[in-house]
């Protein structure tokens, strides 16, 4: 990296890639760069603290397990509980077990909470001499489409930095600066509002055996590991429902009689958020020298577990394009970055819709009618008796499909 004087006497440097966002996306992006050669300095709008402890998905799936070893940092970024690659779905009480694994060789599935991932990611890319700058206020991006664009921001003493580079990856999620900086009318979004809400709580009790989905007449519920004493639970809800409507006796009552186990234990509630499931695509995931990546880019509903991993499979695609451009004066990856990534998110976007319909549906709260419970319950009996069913179940979990 270069360092000059700026044209408004603030400090002007220079990289290859500036990337926005030190979440999974950005983290990736920046570790897998390194690796590649190729210089980046990563903004982050928060302190490391914050960034460290922010808690959301919990499973990096097979197909992203087995890229981050075909970088060798599997064993740098992952860390987390270890996971058989069995998911249990409950039945109005009645288990059935369905596999996550799709039987082929390799590296499986990790039960890895999100904040794990990215202190691991963050602890990867110092240790590796990275340059990342948290508490970067007021960053913009300008000259996207010319040659050389420019990100500004404020570092924490109020001092003005303009950094020139050759391509800006936005990896600062749905509500950050990167997309903002696309003109109006450029990209096309595609929403999708599933009419559904969510409460979720944070608790220091027991996890479950397996990760669990519930369907019961009073609606879904679920129970996910995040660690050796900690959960994650998830109840359905009326959308833009009052997180003050659930105390902790209700929580815990609701959770008994949805996951059909009077005896679940409970524990001190950490956090407790209520949200909508929507879904939203933003199509291209490019502008000029800006590529989208991640939920800057789409958000996918969280049934399914597909956030995060399509965060990580964008910035792989992503990562692999700028190697080739910079080392081969190859640009084929980077002209055909959206669209090979928006094959995967509609892939996955279709597999979270189908999911979230089929264990909302199955349950009597959703106002579906009696048609869509039938059909979603007739989802369920084939998932649970057709080998085939099964076997394309696994494949979409794990992130091996063809898309
Ligand atoms: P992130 O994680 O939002 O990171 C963006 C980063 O950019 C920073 N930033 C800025 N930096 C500089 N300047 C600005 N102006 C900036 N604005 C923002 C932010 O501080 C942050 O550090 O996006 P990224 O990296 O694309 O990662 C995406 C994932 O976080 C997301 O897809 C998942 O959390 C979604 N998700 C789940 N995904 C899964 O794969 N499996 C799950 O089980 C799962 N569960 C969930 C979820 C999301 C949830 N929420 C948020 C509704 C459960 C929940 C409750």
């Amino acid at each position: 990296m270069t360092v000059e004087a700026g044209e408004l006497g603030e400090p002007s440097e220079s990289t290859t890639v500036v990337v926005i966002g030190a979440g999974p996306a950005g983290l990736t992006v920046a570790n897998l760069l390194r690796r590649s050669g190729v210089d980046c300095v990563v903004l982050e709008r928060r302190s490391r603290e914050y960034v460290a402890q922010r808690q959301r998905a919990g499973i990096v799936e097979t197909r992203a397990v087995r890229m981050f070893d075909s970088w060798g940092l599997a064993d740098r970024a992952l860390g987390g509980i270890p996971y058989d690659g069995i998911l249990e779905i409950r039945v109005d009480g009645e288990t059935h077990l369905v596999t996550d694994s799709d039987g082929s060789e390799g590296p499986q599935a990790r039960l890895c909470p999100q904040q794990v991932l990215v202190q691991k990611l963050t602890a990867a890319y110092l240790d590796d001499g990275g340059d990342l700058r948290f508490e970067a206020a007021d960053v913009s991006l300008h000259d996207l489409t010319g040659d050389r664009p420019t990100a500004r921001y404020r570092t924490a003493d109020g001092t003005l930095r303009t950094i020139a580079c050759t391509f800006v990856a936005g990896c600062d999620g749905d509500h950050g600066v990167s997309r903002t900086a696309v003109p109006d009318g450029v990209l096309s979004a595609h929403a999708f509002d599933h009419g559904i809400g969510w409460l979720t709580v944070l608790a220091d009790a027991p996890p479950p055996a397996h990760p669990l989905l519930a369907v019961s007449p009073q609606g879904f519920a679920a129970h996910f590991p995040r660690g050796p004493h900690s959960s994650r639970y998830y109840l359905q809800c009326p959308p833009d429902d009052d997180p003050g409507a659930w105390p902790d006796p209700r929580v815990w009552d609701a959770l008994r009689t949805r996951l059909g186990d009077p005896a679940l234990a409970s524990g001190p509630i950490t956090d407790r958020e209520t949200f909508r499931l929507r879904s939203l695509v933003h199509d291209p995931m490019h502008y000029g020298r800006l590529f989208l990546v991640g939920d800057a880019a789409h958000i996918v509903s969280p049934m399914g577990g597909k956030g995060m991993n399509l965060a990580l499979y964008d910035a792989d695609v992503f990562a692999r394009a700028v190697r080739s451009f910079v080392h081969d004066n190859d640009d084929t990856g980077l002209r055909t970055y959206s669209q090979r990534c928006l094959r995967r998110v509609w892939n996955d976007q279709e597999f979270s819709h189908w999911l979230t319909r089929t264990l909302h549906d199955a349950g009597d709260a959703t106002d579906a009618g009696p048609f869509q419970r039938s059909l979603a319950r007739a989802r369920l009996d084939r998932l649970f008796t057709s080998p085939a069913a099964g076997g394309a179940f696994a494949e979409l979990m794990t992130g091996l499909d063809p898309a």
